[in-house]
């Protein structure tokens, strides 16, 4: 390892004599258009030339052995996979409006996305005429931990596009809260505490603008700052925020729960991508936990919108973060489940940085060069973004550039880096095509197995019949057992999956077929149906107006199949109008739905689940409402009429 590499000039390397920004990035771009990095077979495999089969077939009426979780960026939604088959399994809508569910439509959908609104995006969706933002850009899934293990409880999600924050609930497979956060701007690395357990949400924002961003000063990004947030995942809000120096890209947190780390690709703060790509370094802010714990007890902070921020910008002075300079433009941040080591992605540099974490405490307590922490650089391709772990010492890392994943060694990595004539790299193996995250069974955790590793990959090309200019992404199964790398499946996906983990299925025992009629997700419309007299639990047909505003009706309707409640109801044209449908079916798989023809209104109802959608009936006329999810060898019977009576 020359000195070169180690001190982050190696760009020049990637990039031949030009070293000016604007060149590095449209060297970068011509790069990728041109195709030339893609394929580069030096050191691929024979593996996949063989065409590699078995292990991953699971056969019709065999399951997979692990849950996949995916993201779906700029879909909004999360989805789970069966690993190693790849068969997509659920969608579950998070952040998007859903057509078969009615999520971000019926109530109990919208209360979950309005609980937590700024004034902001309140004043915003009044003016544009709408009830939440239906739309959202979720690339990170992470699970909840115990003990640096997941304990299936939650998932954890981001919005870049809207600075929120998501979970879901394990059991009944739902998005039970969302948080937006106040003070930062576009939520992209979001990660959970590992140890002792989830208690925080690390999340980092990605653009930097004004603190008070109220339009005072726009011009001046002098006044621009970068936010870190950590949300209590009980609570479900802003626990504290800090003040960085330069952005945040992706995060993750140490198997102690002492620290939280996050690359920054713009300490410059650019706002140009030849400005953004100016520095030699970047860094990766370090967050002392503890310490940032103790100064918001002690009060060093200001309040911004209901929120305790504190400053830990770099000259700050404080304990609260430290800056590690690492090559120009970093990306990944992956926590090895080792506990110890740290591997940054160089994105812009060929190399992975490891930071040795048990290093920090003396990097807090003394004024040795950040560098210190850093045990190994291996080179190891062009455009290395993420890495992944098989809990055997080794890391598999996405090469963007060269379209490769590249298995190597800490040890060894540690070992070139410290003088010795040594090669980390174990083995390439050729993705198809532009390999973003790739993640590894229970990778990211203390029981990391090292059986799979899914590389999801950007682009697609021509792996897949063409659908036309706009073409999945491919998400490949690659098998790690061996020594050699293989890529054994190709599974198409839509628009666009980031991250994904595979979390084994004994983790997920909680998992429900039929909801509890009890359940806290319907708990306000209960309450309404307790006040106006109905029993949700037991055969509902009742139409009962509103005492207090008689344009109001509340339609109550139980469905057992084939049959809802009431074969007819009466309304008035103008009504407002709720329907609360309760599904009194306790068999599994059992779901009904409703869908009110020529209203856009359509629910899903799970057994013993109840949903309720609210519209105006605005013309007068008779309507059927049929039940859209097939049900039962009368599903087609399973309706009835609305009758919107003309004002007198
Ligand atoms: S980011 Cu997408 S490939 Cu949003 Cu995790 Cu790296
Ligand atoms: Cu009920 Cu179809
Ligand atoms: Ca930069």
């Amino acid at each position: 390892m020359t000195e070169e590499t180690r001190s982050g000039i190696s760009r020049r390397m990637l990039l031949g004599a030009t070293a000016g920004g604007a060149a590095l990035a449209g060297g970068l771009a011509g790069r990728l258009a041109l195709g030339t990095g893609i394929g580069a077979a030096t050191l691929a495999t024979a593996a996949q030339a063989e065409g590699a089969t078995g292990g991953f077939e699971v056969a019709p009426g065999q399951l997979d052995e692990y849950y996949g979780f995916w993201s779906s960026g700029q879909s909004g939604e999360m989805r789970i996979l069966g690993v190693p088959s790849m068969r997509e399994l659920m969608r579950v809508p998070v952040f998007n409006r859903c057509s078969a569910t009615g999520w971000g439509q019926t109530n109990e959908s919208l209360r979950v996305h309005q609980r937590a609104m700024t004034e902001h995006t309140k004043k915003f969706l009044a003016a544009n005429g709408k009830k939440i933002h239906d739309q959202g850009d979720l690339h990170h899934v992470h699970m909840s931990f115990t003990e640096g293990k997941y304990d299936g409880r939650f998932l954890f999600m981001n919005d870049k596009s809207n600075t929120r924050v998501a979970r879901v609930r394990c059991d009944v497979m739902k998005c039970d809260a969302i948080l937006e956060i106040p003070n930062a701007h576009a939520i992209h690395g979001l990660r959970p505490q590992k140890w002792p357990r989830s208690n925080y949400v690390f999340c980092n924002g990605e653009d930097e603008t004004p603190l008070a961003n109220d339009g005072a000063t726009m011009d001046d990004v002098g006044t621009y700052v970068n936010i870190f947030t950590a949300v209590d995942a009980d609570k479900w809000d802003v626990a504290w925020q800090v003040i960085v120096s330069g952005n945040l890209d992706n995060c993750d947190a140490d198997y102690e729960g002492k620290w939280a780390f996050s690359t920054s690709y713009n300490s410059e703060m650019g706002m140009n991508t030849a400005q953004m790509t100016a520095s030699d370094m970047d860094h990766v802010v370090v967050f002392n936990i503890a310490e940032i714990e103790k100064g918001i007890k002690a009060g060093d902070y200001q309040t911004l919108n209901g929120v305790k921020v504190i400053d830990g910008r770099k000259g700050s002075n404080k304990n609260y973060t430290r800056y590690i300079p690492v090559a120009n433009n970093p990306h990944g941040c992956n926590m090895a489940p080792d506990k110890v080591h740290l591997c940054i992605g160089g994105k812009l540099s060929p190399t992975v940085t490891v930071i040795d974490v048990t290093k920090l405490d003396t990097l807090f307590a003394s004024d040795v060069d950040p560098r210190s922490v850093v045990v190994a650089e291996p080179e190891l391709g062009l455009g290395p973004l993420h890495n992944a772990f098989d809990g055997k010492g080794n890391v598999y890392t996405s090469l963007f550039l060269d379209s490769q994943v590249v298995k190597w060694n800490i040890d060894l990595a540690k070992r070139l880096y410290a003088g010795e004539k040594v090669d980390p790299i174990l083995d390439k193996c050729d993705v198809q095509y532009q390999p973003g995250h790739l993640k590894t069974s229970m990778g990211e955790t203390l029981e990391a197995d090292g059986k799979w590793l899914v590389c999801l990959c950007k682009f697609s090309k021509d792996r897949f019949l063409n659908v036309g200019p706009l073409k999945p992404e491919n998400d490949q199964l690659i098998d790690i057992s061996g020594d050699k790398m293989k890529v054994v499946h190709d599974g198409p996906n839509f628009a666009e999956p980031h991250d994904a983990i595979a979390v084994h299925a004994s983790k997920m025992t909680g998992i429900k077929s039929i909801w509890d009629r009890n359940d806290p997700f319907w708990a306000e419309t209960r309450k309404q149906a307790e006040a106006d007299g109905v029993d949700l639990d037991d055969e509902q047909a009742f139409v009962i107006r509103d005492k207090a505003d008689p344009t109001k009706v509340r339609v109550y309707m139980s469905a057992v199949a084939p049959n809802y409640a009431m074969e007819s109801f009466e309304v008035n044209e103008g009504d407002e109008v709720t329907m609360v449908i309760t599904n009194l079916d306790d068999i599994d798989d059992l779901t009904h739905g409703f869908t009110m023809g020529g209203h856009g209104v359509a629910m899903e109802i799970g057994p013993q689940a109840t949903s309720s959608v609210t519209f105006v009936a605005a013309n007068p006329g008779v309507y059927w409402y049929y039940c859209q999810w097939f049900c039962h060898a009368l599903h087609m019977e399973m309706r009835g009429r609305m009758f919107v009576r003309p004002k007198a």
